[in-house]
């Protein structure tokens, strides 16, 4: 399979290439593409050294499949050249997440809405990838009416700049500011720009993206995203109000038999997920999981995942591999 990685010199770029090889994905031709001032650069790949080329020449190239994570003006202007190009566009951005004619895709949950005629899809936000997993199964046995989610986000997620940010004020280094406050010993309200009804982007993500994924514009959520200084993973506290009520066991086996999803709750012996555990590894890691005692069929939960791994790369290669499984590209 030719493959092209647009952005592959950013963070989700690297681990694409990383979860590439892991998954020993069957590519016969890779390209990479890169900002202009990149272009020329070397990277290797599998032993093999790769020269970064700019995107007029990787749409020339034709690739089968294109995994873009270069931000969202780059995918509203390029994702469309390549697909016109015969090129299936696998997007991380958000540019085409919450357009009517584009799907957004978690493996687990919806791949096999995808036929043939898919040229550009959406891959979701990775704080609502890690929550939907969870909430898929929940929402087909119990009819969910409500989501009041808190997210505890890696500044991973924000991107390069903020990671040197939280390293420059650690080692008492003054530097270059990724936020107008410190990171370090902090907790940011604050994800992405904030939107005329005093949410932020990210938090309305979390609302939107999740009533598109359960195909279900009646659930309600809410949510209030935070960055915080952990080197990676984001973690969620997840309220969740079903129409029917539940046993508490019969979630966790439900959950724990998930595609995707872990269960770590045994606070008898301090059993939960927590993100430096979950860094690295592609599975969404819930615990915590316990009755909301003040609402009728209501339950709290923790989620955690890496939010660069199935939050982003690992579910745009799922994609990737599922068309490639079902002769979809
Ligand atoms: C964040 N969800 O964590 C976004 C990823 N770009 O900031």
């Amino acid at each position: 399979m030719k493959v092209a990685i647009i952005g592959a010199t950013g963070m989700v770029g690297e681990v694409m290439l990383k979860v590439l090889e892991e998954r020993n994905f069957p590519l016969t031709e890779l390209i990479l593409v890169a900002s202009e001032k990149s272009v020329g650069k070397s990277i290797s790949f599998k032993g093999t050294d790769y020269q970064v080329v700019s995107l007029e020449t990787a749409v020339s190239l034709k690739p089968e499949i294109a995994l873009f994570s270069a931000g969202g003006e780059t995918s509203l202007e390029w994702a469309p050249k390549f697909a016109a190009a015969g090129t299936t566009v696998i997007d991380n951005s958000s540019a085409w997440r919450m357009d009517a004619d584009k799907k957004l895709i978690v493996p687990e949950i919806n791949a096999t809405s995808l036929t043939k005629t898919d040229k550009i899809i959406a891959s979701p936000n990775c704080s609502t990838i890690q929550m939907v997993l969870v909430l898929a199964p929940l929402h087909k046995k119990y009819n969910i009416k409500r989501v009041v989610v808190s997210t505890y986000q890696s500044i991973s997620g924000t991107g390069l700049k903020a990671v040197k940010q939280l390293e420059n004020e650690m080692a008492g280094i003054k530097g270059e500011m990724a936020y107008p406050y410190p990171i370090h010993q902090n907790a940011l309200p604050h994800c992405d720009v904030f939107e005329d009804n005093g949410y932020t982007k990210e938090e309305m993500k979390l609302v939107r993206e999740t009533q598109k994924i359960l195909d279900d514009r009646t659930i309600a959520v809410t949510a209030t995203a935070v960055r915080i200084p952990t080197a990676g993973g984001h973690s969620e506290s997840v309220n969740i109000q079903f129409e029917s009520d539940f046993v508490l066991n019969d979630v966790r086996k439900l959950l724990s038999e998930t595609d995707g999803v872990i269960v770590q709750d045994n606070t008898d012996v301090n059993t939960y997920p927590m993100p430096i555990y979950a860094h690295g590894k592609d599975d969404v890691f819930v615990g915590r999981i316990r009755r909301d005692e003040s609402q009728p069929n209501t339950i709290n939960m923790w989620i955690v995942a890496d939010n660069l791994r199935k939050g982003a790369a690992t579910n745009t290669i799922q994609i990737a591999e599922y068309l490639m499984k079902n002769n979809l590209v």
